[in-house]
Parts: structure tokens; C-alpha cells; sequence
């Protein structure tokens, strides 16, 4: 499936640090590096109410990642699913009476435009679940065929398949917990509240995850060499990551909701079919807030990208609201955060304005604080700190004067261009 459009990143002067990320299955900062191709799978929208400020801050966090990459001279892969098919997804569509997939190819369009707008890095490789059907049938059967996977009968249908988590746990790279690292109560709880069926009769245990779902009357349903039916929902992301990715991937990433269910067992199904761990670093953003709870399509408390924009939002105010909060905390947007980003961007674009010259101070420091687990807030500082130390002082590098280099920094690693 198409992307969208890359955003111009200058080139600049020498390399960068390789950056270092926190990895929730060991719960340390480790260095992102590879020896051969940085590989990223980030886990895509389901494409409905697309795109929040929530969507906005987890893609922005994995576009900061590659820009450091790229900076410290890796070659990057990326891929993005689309998650084209799921239970959120019918139900809206079904609610609001149009088709599923005319739901979903609009609300991809507009997920394409505003993160070519936001001046996202696009993936590689952007993948819709429902183009990789056939892959996923085939991995669920090999993975039954090998002992991981087994039938449950469904009331008449042909059988669901099911994972079997204490089978993966004794033949495999991989053990229940090994990426959350969850208490089993706390994994019930979010099993049953994130699309999971714990109490369903016949399975082996309440938290194996769904392989396969055969054809419900009314509900989308693909042929395949494992029956009529559609993918569940982890195994997607397990197959399109092994497929377009080098194995294991040097970071899987999306929002702090999908460490549990979803990426332990996207972790559990690769490490099944290869044998390997799907990772180095799995790496969580925090959750954004809108009025008290956490911004979600089911609550309907979002603001839109798009609606800003409509609004007469710079983007580059949208981006630089979202990078002056740490990608990892969990914050609340409210209008405050849109004028103190509005306000800076005046002033950095005042500061650039005088720019002249190659000095590279600006530059070192950024490299090395974003290296620190995108520190994008402390890079933001930074800026700020260099903006009124010029305003005081007038001018001299050591004064935090704008040089050229510096205005090309901003924009190759923080994707803000202070040059229109
Ligand atoms: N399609 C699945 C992943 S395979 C999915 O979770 N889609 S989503 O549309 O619900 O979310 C897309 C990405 O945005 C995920 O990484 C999710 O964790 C992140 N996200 C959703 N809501 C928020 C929020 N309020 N704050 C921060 N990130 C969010
Ligand atoms: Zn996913």
C-alpha cells in the first residue's frame, strides 16, 4: 500500500550518537544499535477517528527514532500494518451504516495526509492486515501443525484457533510475561478489557491468545488454507514484521496500551514461527489525555489533527506541542500546550530568521541529549535556552546566536523547519 510523502531532512556535518531507548522487557535504556539494518515495526492505526493527538505523539516518537538513526548513519527499515479488519472497526462501521472498507480507506487517506503534514518519516513498508491475509492463514497453520496452536469449536461454525501459550513457553525464545513482565491478575484484566476472551470454553488456558476466527454470519471472511474466517489480531503484526523485516527487529514499537496483550503475544507468535525473538527493544509511548481520561476513539474524547489544521494550526505548532512532553510520560493535551508551542515557534522562527553560519554547538548538544532516550523535551530547553541567550545578548556564537547548521539541525532531528 502507499505511504506518503518524506519530509526533507537536511544533511549534517559528521554523524550522531546511536540513540538509546527504554525497553520494557527488561526495564533498562539500551542502545538502539544494530550491526547491519535498523529495523522498526510500529504498530499502525485502526483506521477509524484517525488521527488524534494520541496517534499524533506515538508515530512522532518512531519518526524521532529514525531521524536519530539516520543521523548516526544507519540505513533505516521500517514497516506499519494497518489493522483493516477488527472489531472496532466493523462496529463503527456497522453503527454509522457504511462499508468497513470504504471506513477504512478514507480514514487511511486522512491518516496519510496528516502525517505528511506533521512531517512524519513515512515506514517502508505500510501494510494492510488485509492485504497479508494469506501469509497469516499460512503461519497459523504452520503454527498448529508444530503443536503451538490448537482448535476450539465454535458453536456450530467451523473451529476458532487458539495459541498455546504453555506450549511456546517450553519450545520456544519466549515465556508468558517475558515482554510485559505482568502479574498474571493484572494480565486477566487487560486480556478481557483489550479485545481478549478469557472465559472462553475450550481453551487450554484463559489467556491463550486467538490465531484464527472462523466466519461469523455478517462479518468480513476470507478462504484460506485454515477454513473461511479472518486473522486475530497479534499474529497480523507478528507476520508483517517477519515478513518485510529483518529477524530479530532492532526496535517494535506503538503506544503503552499494546505491552499487554498485544505485543507479548505479537512477541510470543514470531518467536513460535522463527524460532527467534521478535526484538531487541520493545519501546512503549506514554498515553495522551483530553479532559480527565485517556484520548480514545471509544470515549470520543479526541482532538483530531485535522481539525486543528482546519482550524488554521501550523503543524509545525501541533508537532512542536507534542515533542515538548517526553515520549514516554503520560500527559493531558489542553489549549495551554497549543499557545506555549504557537509562542516558541514565533520565537524560533524570529531567531532563525538572523542565522548565519556553521557553528556547530547547537548541533553537538542536541545529538547527544537526544540520544538519551529521545529526550525531546530537554532538546525543546535546549533551543529555548540558545533563543534567549541570543535576544539578551545579540550575538557570538557562545551567546546562542542562530547559525545555519543549527537551523538544519532543528529540522533533520526534530522535523521542524524554521526556514519558511
Ligand atoms: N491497530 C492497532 C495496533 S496493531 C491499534 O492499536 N490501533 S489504534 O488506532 O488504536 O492506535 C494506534 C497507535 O496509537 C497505537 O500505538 C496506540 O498505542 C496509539 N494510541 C492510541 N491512543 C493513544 C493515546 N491516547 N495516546 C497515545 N497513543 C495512543
Ligand atoms: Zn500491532
Amino acid at each position: 500500500m502507499k505511504s506518503w510523502k518524506a519530509p526533507e531532512i537536511p544533511t549534517l556535518p559528521g554523524n550522531g550518537p546511536v540513540p538509546r531507548l527504554f525497553d520494557t522487557a527488561s526495564g533498562s535504556v539500551k542502545p538502539a544499535e544494530s550491526s547491519g539494518i535498523a529495523s522498526l515495526y510500529v504498530c499502525g492505526i485502526t483506521p477509524y477517528d484517525a488521527t488524534h493527538l494520541g496517534h499524533a505523539s506515538s508515530y512522532l516518537a518512531y519518526d524521532t527514532l529514525v531521524r536519530l538513526w539516520l543521523d548516526a548513519g544507519y540505513e533505516v527499515r521500517y514497516a506499519q500494518n494497518v489493522t483493516d479488519v477488527d472489531d472496532p472497526l466493523l462496529e463503527r462501521a456497522t453503527k454509522t451504516g457504511v462499508d468497513w472498507r470504504d471506513l477504512a480507506a478514507e480514514q487511511v487517506e486522512l491518516f496519510r495526509a496528516d502525517m505528511e503534514r506533521l512531517s512524519i518519516v513515512p515506514p517502508d513498508f505500510y501494510v494492510a492486515v488485509t492485504d497479508t491475509i494469506d501469509e497469516i492463514a499460512d503461519a497459523a497453520l504452520r503454527l498448529s501443525t508444530s503443536g503451538f496452536g490448537y482448535p476450539v469449536d465454535s458453536n456450530g461454525a467451523a473451529a476458532d484457533l487458539y495459541f498455546d501459550n504453555a506450549v511456546a513457553a517450553e519450545r520456544s525464545p519466549w515465556h508468558l510475561g517475558q515482554e510485559s513482565n505482568l502479574g498474571r491478575e493484572t494480565m486477566l484484566e487487560l486480556f478481557a478489557e483489550r479485545g481478549g476472551d478469557p472465559d472462553r470454553p475450550g481453551k487450554r488456558d484463559a489467556l491463550d491468545p486467538q490465531l484464527w476466527r472462523s466466519e461469523r454470519p455478517g462479518e468480513p471472511a476470507w478462504d484460506s488454507v485454515v477454513g473461511r474466517g479472518r486473522p486475530g489480531w497479534h499474529i497480523e503484526c507478528a507476520v508483517i514484521a517477519l515478513k518485510y523485516l529483518p529477524s530479530p527487529l532492532t526496535v517494535n514499537g506503538g503506544g503503552s496500551d499494546l505491552i499487554f496483550p498485544h505485543h507479548e503475544f505479537s512477541a510470543a507468535h514470531a518467536a513460535a514461527l522463527s524460532g527467534e525473538s521478535l526484538a531487541g527493544i520493545y519501546s512503549h509511548s506514554g498515553m495522551v489525555a483530553y479532559q480527565g481520561e485517556k484520548m480514545s476513539k471509544s470515549l470520543g474524547n479526541l482532538v483530531l489533527v485535522s481539525r486543528l489544521v482546519a482550524d488554521g494550526v501550523d503543524p509545525r505548532v501541533i508537532r512542536l506541542a507534542i515533542l515538548a512532553e517526553h515520549y514516554r510520560s503520560d500527559w493531558e493535551w489542553t489549549d495551554a500546550h497549543l499557545e506555549a508551542a504557537r509562542a516558541r515557534l514565533t520565537r524560533w522562527l524570529d531567531w532563525a530568521g538572523t542565522a548565519s553560519g556553521q557553528d556547530t554547538s547547537l548541533l553537538d548538544s542536541l545529538r547527544s541529549t537526544l540520544s538519551g532516550d529521545l529526550d525531546t523535551p530537554g532538546a525543546v530547553r535546549l533551543i529555548d535556552d540558545a533563543v534567549a541567550a541570543s535576544a539578551e545578548t545579540g550575538a557570538g556564537a557562545a551567546s546562542g546566536a542562530a547559525s545555519d547548521t543549527a537551523v538544519s539541525a532543528i529540522s533533520a532531528l526534530l522535523g521542524i523547519d524554521l526556514r519558511q
